[in-house]
């Protein structure tokens, strides 16, 4: 059994690792160039993420890490139903640092529910797992590594209760408005009558509040994008110089899209196992989209969906909404 744990574990590692080669060359072969964010978490992006929400500009994770701290009672009532028992799911949970809040309030009032944290990083899995066990040793959880939607449906065949599902951080503004709306229709048809989701969204402020956020004076959300190049050289046989590559962030404050592009420094190709790619000088990469909502632009997404608002819940500033949809 162990064995074929093993094989498998190998089998998707090499999957992942195919997949991850496939949409590089498929993005740095497209024109403009792209390169998917969601790429950026290996340990070393896992790594220079904690230090971006640790950052003096990056107010986003204070603002919800407020909202779970002072408003847990509004968000266990939003998501409790007839104290019936439930599974609590996150998506993209990260080191649950916000969510913690949450499991301890509910644990407290003796909440029958099972934590299944999902994250695309088994690195920051097993910090999370044990940083759980530490903090709250009765808590039932089931970690699970891979992509949302797959390992949704692995979750909705672990267990026939009630879903709740959590989707904070502002990670579904690493969509553009057309994947998240499909992304959020994908997860209506996906859940039934009962179930709640919980999603978090950044809000519209001031342009300049929000363009600081992205490019820091430190230089960390610059070493976030550029360590993709770092990670295809290390894992695809890449000869990326990192030095000759910028970053170059912009906000728009009447989309809401905050951009993040690498931009070449000079006329250059790279080497990505056989494959060549040609750069010119100023080219750009086009590396995440970090989208910001106005309260109307939430309503058009979740009607779009099929969802129906049940309730918001913003922190004390009134920057970052976590809003509860119905099925
Ligand atoms: C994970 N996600 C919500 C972050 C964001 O704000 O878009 C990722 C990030 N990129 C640069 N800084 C933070």
């Amino acid at each position: 059994n162990l064995q074929l744990t093993k094989e498998s574990k190998k089998r998707s590692e090499k999957n992942n690792s195919e997949n991850f080669l496939n949409d590089v060359l498929n993005g740095l072969h497209s024109n403009p160039k792209h390169l998917s964010s969601k790429y950026f978490y290996d340990k070393k992006g896992d790594e220079l993420f904690q230090k971006i929400m640790a950052m003096p500009e990056y107010y986003l994770t204070r603002c919800e890490l407020d909202i779970f701290k002072n408003k847990t009672e509004e968000l266990a009532k939003g998501i409790r139903s007839n104290h019936e028992p439930f599974d609590l799911i996150e998506l993209g949970a990260g080191d649950a640092m916000k969510s913690t809040y949450l499991l301890k309030h509910l644990t407290e009032k003796g909440t029958d529910f099972t934590y299944m944290p999902i994250d695309i990083s088994g690195n920051i899995l097993s910090v999370l797992e044990n940083n759980l066990k530490m903090q709250l040793p009765d808590i039932n959880i089931t970690p699970l590594e891979g992509e949302y939607f797959q390992m949704l449906k692995k979750a909705m065949k672990l267990s026939s209760r009630r879903k709740v599902i959590l989707f904070l951080g502002g990670n579904i503004g690493n969509m553009t408005r057309k994947e998240a709306e499909k992304f959020c229709a994908s997860l209506h048809q996906l859940l039934n009558i009962e179930d709640i989701v919980l999603i978090g969204f950044d809000l519209k402020k001031n342009p300049f509040t929000v363009l600081n956020a992205y490019s820091d004076k430190s230089g960390i959300t610059a070493e976030f994008n550029l360590n993709l190049l770092s990670r295809i050289n290390r894992e695809l046989g890449g000869n990326f110089n990192i030095e000759q590559f910028e970053h170059y962030e912009s906000y728009d404050p009447i989309t809401g899209a905050c951009r993040s592009f690498l931009i070449s420094l000079k006329n250059q190709q790279v080497k990505i196992g056989k494959e060549t790619i040609d750069f010119a000088e100023n080219e750009v990469i086009d590396m995440e989209v970090s989208q910001k909502f106005s309260k109307s632009d939430i309503e058009y997404l979740a009607e779009r969906s099929g969802f129906s608002i049940a309730g918001e819940i913003s922190d004390s500033k009134d920057w970052f909404v976590d809003s509860i949809w119905k099925v």
